[in-house]
């Protein structure tokens, strides 16, 4: 049996909804994890992840938590079609893609949603529900993170960090699809293009994206492709649900901060 523990606005959970309606599998048992409502820190679910975090999977009772190793764990358990490329250098170049999402990637769109939409959030809660949220939290770094976005707005040097690698993300897109896309990995739709897709996916949402990739014509095409993907919608990948008009909404007051601090930013250090 096949479960998944997940979050319908995670953009980590959406990867490996993402990896199943590429395989066409719908026989897996979905357990939902309201995360806006703390579900994630009920003990029987921090028993199957300690971090307190979504996704997780369970399959015949084996645990395999991080998005990216539930990714790769579900295209070896249904191999068609194969979202990993067959020989070794090329896995190691799709892998670099997927190292870099993680290692920065995902911190700059958890900054950025912070900055732009659950900065007031927090900010509109009574002080003591505030440090109650973050006293339940099972991560320091990610807690001090939060709240440096939280307290300084695009002032927090996590903003800055956040721009800086979704800069060098997409211009690295932009010229690799140039150089032969029509995917990251060339003619194969591999787990790279899905794996950015999802973190890509709120940065449009919060309508941050178009910024990004509006000098880049290659970046914008493969965007169009990614996101046209029948997984995509399936997956229901970016906001949805009671989040859409809220990210949308907020993201859209701080689009006007957001490019200053990217032209800022572009100034010194230059555009990729
Ligand atoms: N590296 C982990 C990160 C998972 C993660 O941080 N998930 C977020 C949602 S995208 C989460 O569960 N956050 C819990 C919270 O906000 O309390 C993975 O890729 O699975």
């Amino acid at each position: 049996m096949l479960e998944l523990y997940y979050f319908e606005n995670s953009i980590c959970a959406e990867r490996p909804l993402m990896v199943l309606a590429e395989k066409g599998v719908t026989d897996w048992v979905p357990h939902h994890i309201h995360l806006f409502r703390g579900e994630q820190f009920d003990p029987a679910y921090l028993k199957l992840n300690p971090k307190a975090q979504v996704p997780t999977l369970v399959h015949d009772g084996a645990i395999i938590r991080e998005s990216t190793l539930i990714c790769d764990y579900l295209d070896d358990l249904y191999p068609h079609p194969p979202l990993k490329p067959g020989t070794p250098v090329e896995l190691a170049h799709m892998r670099e893609w997927i190292k870099e999402a993680d290692e920065g990637g995902f911190e700059g769109v958890a900054s950025l949603s912070f900055v732009a939409v659950f900065r007031a959030k927090l900010m509109a809660m009574p002080e003591d529900e505030r440090n109650a949220y973050w006293a339940g939290q099972t991560v320091l770094e990610r807690t001090q993170r939060q709240q440096s976005c939280v307290f300084d707005g695009f002032d927090s040097p996590y903003a800055l960090r956040a721009i800086a690698i979704w800069e060098r993300i997409f211009a690295k897109i932009d010229k690799t699809i140039a150089a032969g896309g029509p995917w990251l990995m060339g003619r194969q739709f591999t787990l790279a293009d899905l794996e950015l897709a999802t973190f890509i996916a709120r940065l449009d949402g919060l309508t941050l994206l178009e910024p990004w990739i509006a000098g880049r014509p290659h970046a914008q095409a493969w965007w169009q492709a990614v996101s046209n993907r029948p997984s995509y919608a399936e997956a229901r990948v970016g906001p949805s649900g009671e989040e859409t008009e809220s990210m949308g909404r907020e993201g859209a007051r701080a689009v006007g901060e957001f490019k200053r601090k990217r032209a800022e930013y572009v100034a010194r250090y230059g555009a990729g």
